[in-house]
């Protein structure tokens, strides 16, 4: 029977005529091939936006053959898998950077250039897949793209939403937000699973029965859901490893009440059930704070529940036991947003797999590693325990079980010490009994890391420091990075081949700390005149992009100074538009002469709001209240200008950050637990105006605090600066632009008196303590553009220098310190 099975699989395989081919002529055909029976149309006449569509068909069928490739390869090694469960993921684009990653690019670029396409206008027809928020989500999507690149064998779980983060619209300078239905154009870049789909379970009521003599506990669920996976291929560079990002989406469950179809009432039977899919459908848009909502904890739960069923199923598919579970998984959550797998992988573990209590306490203990991103209390995530027993009654009680141990083996430790029992109990008494999800995901993991290390050290002395003292090997340090893949080849092509020229190879895309090379032609005429070379042209699609969205001219002389970020008040865009003002102020008041020693600059903002932040939605407002005066009036010219560019999102961000001179990021000190942005102005040349927070610490130890700008208040002098409150001094052009803002020089004075009155009196976030030095670096970031030599310097520095913040690096140390796990690179 075996050497009939083998003469057919021979014969199978003769009919697939090997590996797809990637010469031009064989990109050619299959991209018409794609043409005429995927997008089906006619191959004789086709737009761009077909063109993208079957070039992105072709691309799909070399990352499934190279994710087929994977997976057996990683079967038949069986090595520790690394699962990475996160909430959000923000891919942006995938085409180019597929097909740089596969090492194909310019063959495509051929390939459609005899068809009569360009590549770049047709990769400009793709949408954003903007499944996540800000930093947290673009951090996950670099990071997956290094483990893909240094071939760690790795799945990424998430959720499908069918509505990814809100397009922001702008409305006479408000901010409204409309629906992202991204999967309208269908979406080349996934794999639709219909097979590998599990049923998660909500509500109902737990029952005791006795099984071979011992007490289990059966939940008798009161709601069925069906979770179907997606499969999206993230290949490495410069390795044939394709690793899979697994996105689950909810369907209707046909496990579920038979009974409701007996009723008659087929109609509604069928309409109520479809309600069931919005697990799956939105992106709660919030960046950072959790309102205790019942389908934001189901959209948790259903995502963690799926792909922890994954985990354990393929677990099962190579061993008959569970002794080596330990040895062969690691499961890092990121952030607190998944941290109910804890919960769940002890229900299968005890309920299911009857593994009993002890057994998989011990390994629950040994396989989750957990990153928190925030800096505050009032960050950090609570479930309000009314609405888990509800929704999850057995995962509250195997939540009380692990307190109820926890809390027994401290006591042993510290005595009754009440306080501090209480402050590190994973249940919070009070108004409103909740879970203390960083506490439980603490208690439950071996590794705990915040995202910089200035972070990571406010972690063991602040926010849990308890859980530090007790626990003092738990808590380790990373810093995040980014990748210079996505943000230097795909967005900055320019300089990828500067770059490539001057290393007299291309190897620094897998090994960045060939980067430092740089640095010994940091003074050299030829380097700086190809280096503002670069700089000029991607300033100059910036400035298209300005014109054809806001039809502002502006000129690319200017400095283009630039902060996109999300919008927050402790990241202090309003200090930027307060330093806007000013200069608008100072340039009004200026006679001739002195004009003429300006340096012109253009202003740039993005960033969106969450829906429900009012301050946040009015600082966007002034913006635009504050660039309507300065760009109309004639007096100013192009000495300044402010653009707000809208719906700032990954592909936005390819565009603006390689041609912005400076970037600004204002957090108060202490605020920011990394910023990633900044690492990627940095490797793109820009200079950084910046506090002395999070990641940017660690940034003046690699290029020096003399390569940028920076300015405000340390760490340790912000208490003492709260404690002064309103008596706080502060310069008088601070409160001169406030007042303007409050006489309404720029209109809208009602409406702006409470986002004032933020920073006037009490202002948390110290504005008015920061303003001077702010205007000072603003001043010093002046004085050197105006010394182009001075300034091409320090940019080629920050380039050379910013190596340490390639997300390869994190990786690394992950995968070494907290993981556990061994590169298994698929052979050619
Ligand atoms: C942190 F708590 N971050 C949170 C959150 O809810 N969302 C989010 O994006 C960010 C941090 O603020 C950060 O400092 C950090 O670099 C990023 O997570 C990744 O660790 C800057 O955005």
């Amino acid at each position: 029977e075996s050497a009939e099975k083998r003469t057919k699989a021979e014969r199978m395989f003769g009919l697939l005529d090997g590996f797809l081919k990637n010469d031009s002529i064989s990109l050619q055909k299959d991209i018409l091939h794609h043409v005429a029976y995927t997008v089906a149309r006619s191959p004789f006449s086709f737009d761009d936006f077909e063109a993208y569509q079957a070039l992105a068909h072709s691309v799909r069928d070399r990352l499934i053959e190279r994710c087929h490739d994977t997976q057996i390869y990683f079967n038949n090694k069986d090595p520790k898998r690394l699962y990475f469960l996160s909430l959000e993921y923000l891919m942006g684009r995938s085409l180019s950077n597929s097909v740089i990653n596969l090492g194909i690019r310019d063959q495509y670029a051929d390939a459609l250039n005899q068809l009569g396409f360009e590549f770049e206008v047709v990769a400009e027809q793709e949408g954003d897949a903007a499944l996540g928020n800000g930093g947290l989500a673009r951090l996950s999507a670099c990071q997956m793209d290094s483990l893909a690149t240094l071939d760690y064998p790795v799945w990424g779980y998430g959720l499908r939403y069918q509505y990814g983060l809100f397009r922001q619209v702008i409305v006479d300078g408000f901010q409204h937000e409309q629906p992202d239905y991204w999967l309208n154009f269908g979406n080349p870049w996934e794999i639709e699973r219909v097979h590998v789909s599990y049923t998660v379970k909500f509500y109902g009521t737990v029952k005791e029965e006795l099984r071979n003599g011992e007490n289990c506990k059966v939940w008798e669920p009161g709601e069925i859901v069906e979770a179907v996976a997606y499969d999206n291929p993230i290949p490495g560079y410069g390795t044939r490893n394709t690793i899979t990002l697994r996105l689950w989406a909810a369907k209707p469950s046909d496990q579920q009440d038979m009974e409701s179809y007996n009723t008659g009432d087929y109609i509604n039977a069928v309409l109520n059930r479809h309600g069931l899919e919005n697990i799956s459908s939105i992106l709660y848009p919030d960046d950072r704070s959790y309102q205790g909502k019942e389908l934001r904890l189901k959209q948790q739960y259903f995502f963690v529940s799926a792909s922890v069923q994954d985990i354990i199923r393929r677990f099962k598919d190579t061993h008959s036991n569970f002794d080596e579970f330990p040895e062969k998984v690691a499961l890092q959550l990121n952030d607190t947003h998944p941290s109910l797998a804890i919960a769940e992988v002890m229900r299968l573990l005890v309920d299911v797999e009857h593994l009993g209590w002890d057994r998989a306490w011990d390994m629950v203990c040994k396989i989750f590693s957990f990153t928190t991103h925030t800096v505050s209390r009032e960050g950090l995530e609570k479930i309000p325990v009314d609405l888990l027993s509800s929704l999850l009654p057995r995962h509250l009680q195997i939540i009380y079980d692990i307190n109820f141990n926890f809390m027994e083996e401290l006591k042993k430790r510290i005595g009754l010490d009440y306080d501090r029992l209480s402050r590190m109990s994973i249940i919070e008494e009070g108004a409103v009994k909740s879970i203390r999800m960083a506490n439980l995901a603490i208690v439950c993991s071996h590794t705990v890391n915040g995202v910089s290390r200035v972070h990571s050290e406010l972690l063991k002395t602040r926010l849990f420091k308890d859980f530090y003292e007790h626990w003092p090997h738990k808590f380790h340090y990373k810093t995040n990075g980014v990748t210079q893949r996505r943000w230097i080849v795909v967005s900055n092509p320019g300089l990828s081949s500067l770059i490539s020229k001057w290393l007299g190879t291309e190897a620094w895309i897998r090994n960045i700390d060939l980067l430092t090379v740089l640095q010994e032609h940091a003074s050299d005429p030829d380097l700086h005149r190809e280096w503002k070379m670069v700089k000029k042209v991607n300033k100059m699609r910036l400035a298209e992009y300005i014109e054809a969205m806001s039809g502002l001219k502006v000129s690319i002389d200017a400095m283009f100074d630039v902060q996109t970020k999300r919008i927050h008040e402790y990241k202090r865009q309003l200090l930027n538009i307060l330093g806007i003002i000013h200069r608008y102020d100072c340039i009004k008041n200026m006679d001739s002469k002195d004009r003429k020693r300006v340096v012109p600059r253009v202003c740039i903002i993005g960033g969106k709001a969450a829906p429900g932040y009012e301050i946040a939605k009015k600082i966007i407002k002034l913006c635009y209240a504050v660039a309507e005066k300065i760009n109309d009036d004639s007096d100013i010219g192009d000495l300044l200008k402010l653009v707000f560019i809208p719906d700032y999102n990954v592909s936005v961000a390819e565009l603006v950050i390689p041609g912005a001179d400076l970037s600004q990021h204002l957090s108060t000190a202490g605020h920011e637990a990394s910023g990633t942005g900044s690492m990627k102005f940095l490797m793109n040349g820009c200079l950084l105006l910046a506090t002395e927070d999070g990641s940017t610490i660690e940034i003046i130890e690699e290029i020096g605090a003399d390569n940028m700008f920076l300015f405000g208040a340390k760490l340790h002098e912000v208490p003492a600066l709260r404690e002064e409150g309103p008596s706080l001094k502060v310069p008088l052009q601070f409160s001169r632009v406030v007042r303007m803002i409050r006489e309404g020089h720029f209109g809208y004075e009602d409406y702006f008196k409470s986002l004032c009155d933020t920073i006037e009196g009490r202002d948390h976030y110290l504005l008015g303590a920061d303003f001077g030095s702010y205007l000072e670096a603003q001043a010093a970031a002046d004085k050197v553009f105006v010394d182009q030599e001075k300034w091409t310097r320090m940019s080629i520095l920050s380039t050379a220098g910013s190596g340490r913040f390639s997300s390869d690096k994190t990786i690394e140390d992950y995968a070494e310190k907290t993981w556990g796990i061994q590169p298994c690179r698929c052979p050619l």
